[in-house]
This record gives C-alpha cells, sequence and structure tokens, in this order.
C-alpha cells in the first residue's frame, strides 16, 4: 500500500512499472494529464513525458527529469514520487493550477533495464560505438561540449560521444526544450551521488549537492546571485523535515516521515563545489535553451556501491526532497 497512488515505492520499480503507471494516470485523470512520446531510446524504447496541469496552459512551466545516468536508481524514483504527488494528492492542488509540468521520469531507459538485468553499475546509454557500448547522457550536450571533464575515448564512463548529441535521449530533451521554448521557467534534473572525500574531510560539505551552472568553467552565470539564493532556500526546506511525528492511517508513511534526519545539501555551481565537466544537460537548458534557473540535483547515495540506496529510504528521500520541490514550485508561481 502505498501513500496515495498505485505504484510502491518500498522497492525500486522497472521501466515498464514506471511506463504502466503513467498510462494508468493518464487514463483516470485526462483533465490534467497526458502522456507523450518525446523520442525512442537507441534500443527502441519509448521515452515518455508526462504533462500535468490543473491551469492555464500559458502557465509558466517546470521541467523535471531523472535517470540520466542508468545506476542512479533514486532519480527514477523520485521523479516518480514527483508525479504522483502532484497527480493524486489533493493537497498539492495548488502545483499544477498555477505551474505546468513535463516530467520525464526514465530519460535513458536502456542504461536502466541494464541495470536490473546484467550490469548494475552501468552508467551510460546503450548505443554501439566500434569496440565499446554506452556514452554518457551528461557529457553529450551541446554547449562547449567536451571542452572539460570529459572523455573521448568510447570505452570511458565519462565517453562524450563522437558528436554533441548523437544520443537519441539527449536529443529528444534538446527537442523538448527548444519546442517550449520560454514557456519553461525552472529545470531540475535528478542526479545520485556518492559520498566523497570533501565531504569525509570537511563537515560544511554534504554528499548531497544543489549544483547550478556551469560546469564547463569556474566562472559563475551572471544570475549566479539568483540561483544560488533559491537553492538556499530549497536547503532549508529539505533540512527542515528532521524526525517529524506523524499520527496518521498509512503506518509506513509515518515510519518514514520519523527516520528523516534533517539531511543537508551542498550549494554551487557544479564546477566550484563538485569538478568541472562540460556537456551537461544544465549547462545546455541554461546556456542555449534560455531557461535562467536551472539546476542539476545530486540526491543522497547510499549502500556497498554508493548507488544501493536501501528501498527502505526511497520514502523518506522522497518526503524530505518533495519539500525542496515545492519551494521551487513556489518560486516559479511567484516570480
Ligand atoms: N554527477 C554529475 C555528472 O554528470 C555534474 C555532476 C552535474 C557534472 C552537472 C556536470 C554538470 O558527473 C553525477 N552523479 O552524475
Ligand atoms: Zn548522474
Amino acid at each position: 500500500a502505498t501513500p496515495t497512488g498505485r505504484i510502491s515505492f518500498t522497492e525500486y520499480q522497472r521501466y515498464g512499472a514506471i511506463q504502466d503507471y503513467l498510462s494508468e494516470l493518464a487514463a483516470n485523470y485526462p483533465d490534467i494529464v497526458s502522456v507523450e512520446e518525446i523520442g525512442t531510446s537507441y534500443e527502441g524504447r519509448s521515452i515518455s513525458m508526462i504533462k500535468i496541469g490543473a491551469g492555464s496552459s500559458d502557465n509558466p512551466t517546470i521541467l523535471v527529469d531523472g535517470g540520466i545516468h542508468a545506476r542512479e536508481w533514486i532519480s527514477p524514483a523520485f521523479v516518480t514520487y514527483i508525479i504522483q504527488e502532484l497527480v493524486e494528492n489533493e493537497a498539492n492542488r495548488n502545483m499544477i493550477e498555477n505551474t505546468n509540468w513535463l516530467i520525464i521520469p526514465v530519460l535513458n531507459p536502456d542504461g536502466y533495464e541494464y541495470t536490473h538485468t546484467s550490469a548494475r553499475l552501468w552508467r551510460k546509454t546503450r548505443s554501439y560505438g566500434t569496440i565499446c557500448f554506452g556514452v554518457d547522457g551528461n557529457r553529450n550536450f551541446d554547449y562547449h561540449w567536451m571542452e572539460t571533464g570529459a572523455s573521448a575515448y568510447q570505452c570511458d564512463e565519462t565517453y562524450a560521444g563522437d558528436a554533441a548529441f548523437s544520443e537519441s535521449e539527449t536529443a529528444a530533451l534538446r527537442d523538448l526544450v527548444l519546442a517550449y521554448g520560454d514557456q519553461i521557467k525552472l529545470y531540475l534534473t535528478f542526479h545520485q551521488h556518492l559520498a566523497n572525500l570533501k565531504q569525509l574531510l570537511c563537515e560544511t560539505f554534504y554528499g548531497n549537492y544543489l549544483l547550478y551552472p556551469w560546469g564547463y568553467t569556474s566562472e559563475l552565470p551572471e544570475d549566479a546571485d539568483v540561483l544560488d539564493a533559491l537553492a538556499v532556500d530549497v536547503e532549508a526546506a529539505i533540512a527542515s523535515v528532521a524526525g517529524t511525528r506523524y499520527t496518521i492511517g498509512a503506518v509506513d508513511v509515518e515510519a518514514a516521515i520519523a527516520s528523516v534526519a534533517g539531511t543537508r545539501y551542498t550549494i554551487g555551481s557544479s564546477t566550484n563545489v563538485l569538478y568541472a565537466a562540460a556537456g551537461g544537460s544544465d549547462d545546455w537548458v541554461k546556456g542555449v535553451g534560455g531557461v535562467a534557473l536551472s539546476y542539476t540535483i545530486e540526491l543522497p547515495g547510499g549502500g556497498i556501491w554508493g548507488f544501493d540506496l536501501p528501498a527502505a529510504r526511497i520514502l523518506p528521500v522522497s518526503l524530505e526532497t518533495f519539500e525542496g520541490v515545492k519551494v521551487y514550485q513556489s518560486y516559479v508561481e511567484n516570480n
């Protein structure tokens, strides 16, 4: 049993189950939901986008994606949770009346399925080069492509592709952003990051990050103060969800909320707080797509390999992070 929907957040779902959930929502909520195929993966899977909105079609729009990196399982899980909260939780009605949403829970379905069937730690797409498989989707966008932090060697984890937008998956996101133009006011792309040395050595660095451009240079965008201030508010909202006890019917929700412990995020530009890497989706969406507010959110890692956050953590992470999504939405609605 889940709090409101028909998909479970007590285990990681396969691509097919997420697809089925989107179809079910489109059938059950035809007034506020539609599902479109924005492209096809290398192996022929649909790249699905759910459109959610209960107000004017002219409302400012928020674009969200997950699963560009195959092994980062919390990303599709949390993005699916966002969908559930927006569509099936009446308490969040204002979030869809005053802003529209374009949400792609699994941008790299081939890679995601491959991590379930064959290699748990696969990161890239599954396109075949001449000797190796896969391109790093988050190095494949055409903005300062291949300038830094990306590999030209197809067997590497950060292979940028033989050309920018060589991958149908990244091209699908590009075409979507270009089609909606300046109606998109905010872009959120969800990743997962493991604890790193900086975090272990310095108590002000956390394994979780709210990153904004640029990834290609240590210079900051001219509106970095706006990006930073919004991230500070988002961070505070997430951190404030700390062990609150609730007495409600759904026991699993109560336990999940109580187990959250004031999760903190490090805020900054990708290059300055994590590492330099060109060709990321957030850089392109801001630099070429013209969406001023563009963020990469590195959700918590866990487990032995870093990407094996126990399934029991999906709900706690989702509950706390959704408080941050509410802050983002309210900013877009009011600015
Ligand atoms: N991290 C991101 C990566 O693609 C990143 C970090 C974000 C780099 C934005 C460049 C731009 O390496 C993970 N976990 O994939
Ligand atoms: Zn990633």
